[in-house]
This record gives structure tokens, C-alpha cells and sequence, in this order.
């Protein structure tokens, strides 16, 4: 399976992720070429719509207390539902389908999450921190939302400026 990452302004991105029936042969071999891509752009979090899937899929793949990525660490998520959600946190979000952008975002800072496996078994997961953050921003995906649709007005205008001369400076190259 070839994939490849799809970028702000694809309207693509804008799609609402159909929940998954089959937990066949066809989504293992999604979610397994889902994580190289990620791993090779240096990814924390991918949705099966950023690579042009309209799937509730995403993983995760957070980094541990010595910054390294190790694949058991790897979480793998079907269908998920926030149950709960409570506090504020924020932090400074990038994204791969918004390459070169990071801005300070809010988000609930204790959540609990319903989600199932590539197998479809149930799971519950409770989540703080940055595991919380990234499944609120994977989760975002798969309901067409990115994190630059929740700026201010002005940080909107701000983004979009830079955002072109950036994609322009690219072509050039
Ligand atoms: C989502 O984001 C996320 O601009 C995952 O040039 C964001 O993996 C989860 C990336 C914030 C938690 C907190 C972005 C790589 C990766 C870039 C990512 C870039 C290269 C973003
Ligand atoms: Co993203």
C-alpha cells in the first residue's frame, strides 16, 4: 500500500471519517503502512484521513521519558469516542498536513477514550498530558477539523499569509 501524506489546503482534509465495519486484512495493511510514513516524517500522531483514507483511523506513537519512539509503544485506534473530558491545557501543535507550523492550542487536559483495536476489541484508555493532546488533535481529523481551524481570527489571517509565501518559496525550489 502506497501512501502519501496529504497537505493543508487539500479539501480532502476537510472530510468526515466513516466508521470502520471491518476489521479485515484491508485495515491491518493500512494501519501497517500508516506508521512508517509517519516514523519517516517524523510524526507523533497520523489519521487515516491525512493520508487520504475517510476512516476512524489513527495512531500514536508518543515519545517516552528519554524522548525515544519505540514501536511497543505504538497505539493503534479504531472508531474512538471521548467520554470524558476535563481542565485546560495548551500547547504549541504542529501537524503533518501543516508542515513548518506550530501554534499554542487549548485542549481538555484529562480525557477518557473509547476506542477499538485493529482487531475490533473494546478498549478504554484515560489520558493526560501529551498522549491526551495528540488523541484530541488525531481525533480532530477524523471529524475534518485541523488545528489552525481553532486560531483566533487574526492568527487565522496571520497563518494563511505565511502560509502561501511558504507553499510559494516551496514550488520555487
Ligand atoms: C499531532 O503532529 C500532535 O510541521 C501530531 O515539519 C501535535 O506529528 C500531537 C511534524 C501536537 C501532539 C501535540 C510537523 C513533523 C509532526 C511539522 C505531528 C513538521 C514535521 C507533527
Ligand atoms: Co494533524
Amino acid at each position: 500500500m502506497k501512501l502519501t501524506i496529504v497537505e493543508y489546503p487539500d479539501k480532502r482534509l476537510k472530510e468526515r471519517s466513516k466508521r470502520v465495519e471491518k476489521f479485515d486484512a484491508k485495515l491491518h495493511e493500512l494501519l501497517d503502512a500508516m506508521y512508517p510514513i509517519m516514523m519517516e516524517s517524523n510524526g507523533i500522531g497520523l489519521a487515516a484521513i491525512q493520508v487520504a483514507v475517510a476512516k476512524e483511523v489513527l495512531i500514536l506513537n508518543i515519545p517516552d521519558e528519554e524522548g525515544e519512539q519505540t514501536k511497543e509503544n505504538l497505539l493503534e485506534m479504531v472508531n474512538p469516542v471521548i467520554t470524558y473530558k476535563n481542565g485546560e491545557i495548551t500547547y504549541q501543535e504542529g501537524c503533518l498536513s501543516v508542515p513548518g507550523f506550530y501554534e499554542d492550542i487549548q485542549r481538555f487536559e484529562n480525557i477518557s477514550v473509547n476506542y477499538q483495536d485493529r482487531d475490533g476489541n473494546t478498549k478504554t484508555l484515560e489520558a493526560d498530558g501529551l498522549l491526551s493532546i495528540a488523541i484530541q488533535h488525531e481525533m480532530d481529523h477524523l471529524h475534518g477539523i485541523l488545528f489552525i481551524d481553532k486560531l483566533s481570527y487574526s492568527r487565522r489571517k496571520k497563518f494563511e499569509k505565511e502560509y502561501k509565501r511558504a507553499l510559494k518559496e516551496k514550488k520555487r525550489s
